[in-house]
């Protein structure tokens, strides 16, 4: 089924641009999916504008109504989940369960803003002044920009596009130019939605495509209060300063090196499965992606043995086969850098399981490389950079403190996770003198969060929350409100001022 039909089977009526800026690729095999016509950086401001006057609008509708735009977007991403979850096989190289799994997420997320479209509560608080309520209030804040990456072309900005338009919020979406067609096939259908609901102004949704230029026009654009990004912390590290150098916000989803404690006390089992997952789900391209793995000396001979018979078990190949696990890297550059890392790994005495690239001559732009182990024990006490590959370093350690204190000795702050069946063990690794990260688990691995809770890392992961728990608040404006129903003024903290 070419992109056309694809587009015909979802209910959109898509015609491929007749001059491209660029071309949309497939990683599985390099073919050319659409030519893509990009925006300009001198429409930006008017692109502000519209998002700006649908915001004035959207803002008025009460919450429950807005929630109900998501829930008929839930219904059709329903309806069209195997389509989606098609693009995104397409175009991001996605197992066809994964590609499913990323939509399904994107119609919890929706499922959860119609719930929290009749829960956007404040506080009461006790006033010190007689007659007097305080209270907290949360207003819509204004059109948000979202900025999505290739590895969840459509989730990660349904987590923030849900939230901001139950919040009250216009949207403006600049996708990665990797997943130019998940974005239009989605941004479709939310339209339609859109146009289909009366108290829905024009311009409530705009999607953006365009390069690096246009990224940087609308993080500048002061009538956007809200940045929404996610990315390499490079990328998070400019975006940050333009937005902060203005006074907007920020919510950054950047770069992780994640990893996993095994000790003695695990089910190696349960270890396995979920280290298999975590390293090389989605070809290692989530930033939850398992890069780092601690085992307590007496079972690291033990698990490695047995993660190498499970690497060279893996079903590397066309990710629309149900039997592939491990699909395509999304580029050659990822393909280069994963190249590069095993090289250095394997100059300074690392051992290594995988990493060879598979289907070589055939198809010359397709880059798919099997994953590796890297077994630096001996070698590395750690491993500081993020590859965006499925690469796993791994490590041994004698005592669970050492074992925290090098998980959590790296820049990045994302996402860990113990295996342990000792009730002690696990509460440790959760407790202050624990992990530092934003996510972390026990007895499962460290990618694969549900919707529910708190989404996002600390240190240069960027500090940023989206998805569930109250993550929404960052979408909203703070407003502490004191009502004075007394006949006279009380100040606050007993000052006397009077006129003598
Ligand atoms: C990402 O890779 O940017 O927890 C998001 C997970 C997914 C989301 C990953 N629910 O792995």
């Amino acid at each position: 089924m070419n992109v056309t039909h694809l587009f015909q089977a979802i209910g959109v009526t898509w015609q491929p641009a007749a001059a491209g800026v660029w071309h949309s690729v497939s990683p599985i095999d390099g073919a050319v999916l659409a030519p893509i016509a990009a925006h300009r950086c001198d429409q930006v401001p008017t692109i502000a504008a519209q998002a700006k006057e649908a915001f004035l609008q959207w803002r008025l509708v009460p919450a429950p109504q807005r929630g109900q735009l998501l829930y008929r977007f839930a219904a059709r991403l329903r309806q069209h989940k195997a389509e989606l979850a098609r693009f995104i096989t397409l175009e991001c190289g996605k197992i066809v369960a994964e590609a499913e799994g990323e939509v399904q997420e994107m119609i919890d997320i929706c499922d959860f803003a119609v719930g929290l479209s009749r829960q956007l509560h404040g506080l009461t608080i006790a006033s010190e002044r007689p007659h007097h309520a305080l209270r907290e209030l949360w207003q819509p804040l204004g059109p948000c920009l979202i900025i999505s990456a290739f590895n969840f072309p459509m989730a990660v900005w349904s987590w923030n596009a849900a939230l901001a338009l139950v919040c009250g919020n216009s949207l403006i979406w600049k996708p990665s130019e990797k997943a130019s067609l998940c974005a239009i096939a989605c941004h479709e259908l939310l339209i339609q939605e859109i146009q289909a609901t009366k108290e829905a102004p024009a311009h409530l949704s705009q999607l953006v495509l365009g390069d690096r230029s246009v990224s940087e026009t609308l993080v500048e654009q002061v009538s956007i209060p809200l940045v929404s990004a996610t990315g390499s912390c490079r990328m998070g590290q400019q975006v940050g300063a333009k937005v902060a150098e203005r006074f907007g916000r920020s919510i950054l989803e950047l770069g992780g090196n994640n990893a996993i404690i095994v000790t003695e006390q695990a089910d190696l089992d349960l270890a396995l499965h979920a280290i298999l997952f975590g390293a090389v789900g989605t070809a290692g391209q989530r930033c939850t992606s398992t890069r780092r793995l601690f085992l307590q000396r007496k079972i690291a001979d033990e698990m490695l043995t047995r993660l190498g018979q499970a690497y060279h078990r893996l079903n590397v190949g066309d990710p629309r086969q149900s039997e592939t696990l491990v699909g395509p890297l999304i580029d050659g550059e990822a393909y280069a850098d994963m190249q590069a890392a095993i090289a250095t790994a394997r100059a300074e005495g690392c051992r290594i399981v995988g990493g060879e690239r598979r289907l070589q001559q055939e198809i010359p732009h397709a880059y798919y490389a099997a994953p590796a182990l890297i077994d630096a024990r001996g070698v590395w006490q750690n491993h500081a950079e993020e590859v965006f590959a499925p690469l796993l370093y791994c490590f041994d350690f004698d005592t669970l403190e050492d074992a925290i204190a090098r998980q959590n000795n790296v820049a990045q702050g994302l996402s860990s996770a113990i295996f342990t069946r000792s009730i002690q063990e696990a509460e440790y690794f959760l407790s202050a003198a624990g992990s530092d990260c934003g996510i972390a688990n026990v007895n499962l691995g460290t990618s694969g969060a549900e919707i529910g809770g708190a989404f996002g890392g600390e240190k240069h992961t960027g500090g940023g929350r989206e998805s569930g728990s109250d993550a929404w608040k960052g979408y909203m404006r703070r407003m502490t409100a004191t009502i004075n129903y007394a006949d006279d003024l009380p100040l606050a903290q007993g000052i006397d001022f009077q006129l003598n």
